[in-house]
């Protein structure tokens, strides 16, 4: 490339140094001795590369030249396309990635039932302490949640699913400070705990029942209760999950009770404002001690219809009388009824002010 000045010279682009911007730069502009001037432009005359400080003319005369402006460009579109392909494969990374797992969906969980995992003592029932001496048994399964059946104190009419105290760890099982070094010990080692909770009953032996029975005005509705005497016909065709009406007559208080399993074990009745705060109280009691999670027995037992109709059988032509078990009626009034799932959120709000807790801290 040439380039032709006033002068009328013709110079390569090295030969710029006769530009007039570069002398000025070189010399600040400022007026010298002509003389001085020739012989300091003859100098520099043999200056052919860029140099630091060349004014915009002769800074531009070398970046047009194809070796400068070529890289250059190619440089530019490189870093566009370079850029662009990483904000498209970011989002197809997070597009095509899988929802972060809660810590209950990242593991399987492992069932213990207690009375049969471990026994420490040698009593011939297995124990808290006994889960705790085979903790290692997860750790070689990579189990990380482990949810131990009912453990609470409990007559054991149905292995402990009849709870007497929600708040009390059965005798055979251990100490609630038994509880508290498995929690500990698990939580050391990074699994975490689900207890198994049944919220439809109580057994017949807990405290409120009791007061239930003798009409104590605060407990008189904690349960299911409608009139009948010990000779009529029950209340209604329902059966319970063992067999039979799930109906039974109580001396003491004169009026049948709700069972929808053993007769040891009345349905608490939740159409009691009481009775859901009471619930509520138990869950705040285990997740405050450090329980991970809660396994919910019997959750479409939970509510029934108030109106207490008979339920419809499946053979209709079958004697009413004939009735006994649960495979021989459709359960329209006992189970999944509405409201069953506004309670159910209930309670997972009250879990998630634990779940929200232990995220801040970061022991999620
Ligand atoms: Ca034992
Ligand atoms: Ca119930």
């Amino acid at each position: 490339m040439t380039l032709r000045k006033d002068s009328g010279c013709s110079m390569e682009l090295g030969e710029c140094t006769m530009n007039p911007g570069y002398q000025n730069a070189e010399d600040g502009g400022s007026a010298t001795d002509p003389v001085e001037k020739n012989q300091d432009l003859a100098e520099e005359y043999t200056q052919i590369k860029p140099y630091a400080g060349m004014p915009k003319e002769v800074l531009l005369l070398y970046s047009s030249q194809a070796r400068y402006r070529v890289p250059r460009e190619i440089l530019f579109w490189l870093i566009v396309v370079c850029t662009l392909a990483l904000v498209a494969l970011t989002v197809t990374v997070i597009a095509l990635s899988p929802r972060c797992l809660s810590w209950w969906q990242a593991s399987p969980v492992y069932q213990v039932y207690p009375r049969s995992f471990r026994d420490s003592d040698g009593d011939g029932v297995g124990d808290l302490k006994g889960i705790q001496e085979q903790l290692h048994h997860f750790e070689y399964l990579n189990i990380k949640s482990v949810w131990i059946s009912p453990f609470y104190r409990s007559p054991m009419k149905d292995f402990g699913y009849d709870v007497e105290d929600f708040r009390a760890i059965d005798p055979i099982f251990g100490t609630m400070l038994d509880f508290e070094e498995l929690l500990a010990e698990m939580h050391s080692k990074g699994m975490k705990l689900i207890m198994d909770f049944i919220p439809n009953h109580t057994s017949d032996r807990h405290r409120w029942f009791n007061l239930s029975r003798t009409g104590d005005p605060h407990y008189k509705d904690y349960y299911v209760w409608t009139d009948c005497n010990a000779t009529a016909p029950k209340p209604n065709n329902w059966v319970s999950i063992f067999g039979n009406s799930s109906w039974t007559y109580d001396d003491l208080r004169g009026q049948c009770y709700l069972h929808q399993f053993f007769k040891e074990q009345p349905d608490l009745n939740f159409r009691n404002p009481h009775v859901r705060q009471e619930i509520i109280d138990i869950i705040h009691f285990w997740l405050g001690k450090g329980v991970d999670g809660l396994r919910m027995d019997a959750v479409k037992h939970i509510l029934e219809a108030e109106h207490l109709r008979n339920e419809p059988q499946v053979d209709p032509k079958q004697p009413p009388e004939d009735v006994t078990t649960e495979w021989e009626l459709y359960h329209d009034y006992t189970t999944s009824q509405l409201g069953l799932h506004d309670m159910l959120r209930e309670w997972r709000a009250e879990m998630d002010i634990y779940s929200r807790s232990q995220a801040d801290t970061g022991s999620w």
